[in-house]
Order: structure tokens, then sequence, then C-alpha cells
């Protein structure tokens, strides 16, 4: 039995939601507010299941009642891809394989991390930066990174990230186009990366993953 400890507006639980789909897997959904109350990530009975107090969390129950606990999305993904190998989110060759995990982790790595909520919440809380400033810090990481993976998607985009299958970068992607739009980054110049986004968000399995249709979006 799966559990996957998210919230509507997470891009690393939105990734994970994305190959759950795909995968055609039934997991238990359960929503952590991540600004509620000042945050139930750091309430203390989610914080014993993720000291790191970030959602996503998976919960997998075998059969005679063993528990994985698992944290950090790419983790989560690279063990649903071994454990259910329907719908292949990494390519079979050594070479592609590197490939596709170098552009998922340019995003996974080097663009979310900077733009997360609680580095969000720092900058405007701790260290004082006005909402322009924190908007100038979020539109920056988004074009840098985007900026180089838009070079890439030229070498390697088909239909998607990576040729004409879905991989893990489509599945990093679309949650961080998501999130752009959200804070308003204007990404026209990005032809590449709206293309793939607009095929993605074709397929019901993003479809469903998209933090609207979450039951505990507001
Ligand atoms: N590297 C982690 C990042 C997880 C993460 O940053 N989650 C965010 C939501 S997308 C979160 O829980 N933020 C809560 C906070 O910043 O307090 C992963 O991929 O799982």
């Amino acid at each position: 039995m799966l559990k996957l400890y998210g919230y509507w507006r997470s891009s690393a639980a939105y990734r994970v939601r994305i190959a759950l789909n795909l995968k055609g897997l039934d997991a238990d959904l359960l929503s952590v507010h991540l600004v509620k109350d000042g945050g139930e990530q750091h309430k203390a009975d989610y914080a014993k299941l993720n000291p790191q107090e970030l959602v996503p969390t998976l919960v997998d129950i075998d059969d005679s009642g063993n528990e994985l606990v698992l944290s950090q999305s790419m983790a989560i993904l690279e063990y649903l891809e071994d454990s259910y190998p329907q719908s292949a989110l990494l390519p079979t060759d050594a070479k592609s394989k590197a490939l596709v995990r170098a552009l998922a982790l340019s995003i996974a790595c080097e663009i979310h991390p900077l733009n997360n909520l609680k580095v969000l919440q720092y900058l405007t809380g701790e260290i004082g930066i006005a909402d322009e400033a924190k908007s100038a810090w979020y539109h920056h990481w988004i074009h840098e990174g985007f900026g180089a993976l838009e070079q890439q998607l030229e070498q390697h985009a088909g239909r998607f990230c990576f040729g004409d299958s879905v991989t893990l970068v489509d599945l990093c992607l679309i949650p961080q186009v998501y999130n752009a739009h959200r804070f308003k980054v204007d990404l026209t110049r990005y032809a590449n990366i709206l293309r793939v986004s607009e095929n993605c968000n074709q397929l019901d399995a993003f479809i469903q993953a998209m933090p609207e249709n979450q039951f505990d979006a507001v």
C-alpha cells in the first residue's frame, strides 16, 4: 500500500503525483498544509516521519506490514521506477539514462531549492528583503536555470524533454513551469520548454496531477 504525504502546490510532490499516475499506481494522498499555522510540515508527528520537514514523503507498506518511509522526491521517483517498471521514466542505455538524470537534476538541484518556500520565507523574514527583491530573486534563478535547460533541450528534446517519451526530466519541468507562471515569470523566450510543457499537459497523468485538481487545493 502506498501513501504519499504532499501538498497541492508542492512542486516536489507534483513530480511524484505524475509518476504515480503514469505508472497507474493507487496511493492514499495525504495533505500537509505548508502554510497554515506556521506549516504542518513542522508539527511533531510529521517531523518524525520526515526530519527535514519537507514534502513529499512516500510510505510503502508491503504485504507483511514492513514499512518503507522515503523522503526526497528524486529518490522516491527512482524507487517507483525500480519497483514498478511499467511506463518507464528512464531510458535503458547508460548514456541516455545519465543524460536524463543530469537534465532532471538541473531543475531539482539547481533551480528548485533556491526558490523553495523556506528559502523565500527566510529572505523576507530573517533577512528582511522586500517583496520586490524576493520576486527578483525568484525570477533570477528561473531564468538562469531555464536558459541553460532551453539550450540543452535544443539538442535532446522531441515531443518531450528527452526524445519522444516522457522521462524524469518532464516530471521535474512541469511543476517548475507551473511555479514560474505562479510567480509571473515571462517564459516566452523558452520555446522548447513551452512546447514540451504543452505536450505534457495534454496527457491525463499530468492533468490529474495538476495542483488545481488536488483534493486539498484551495
Ligand atoms: N529536495 C526535496 C525538496 C522538497 C521540498 O523542498 N519541498 C517543499 C515543497 S515543494 C517543502 O516541503 N517546503 C516546505 C518548507 O519550505 O517549509 C525533494 O525533492 O523532495
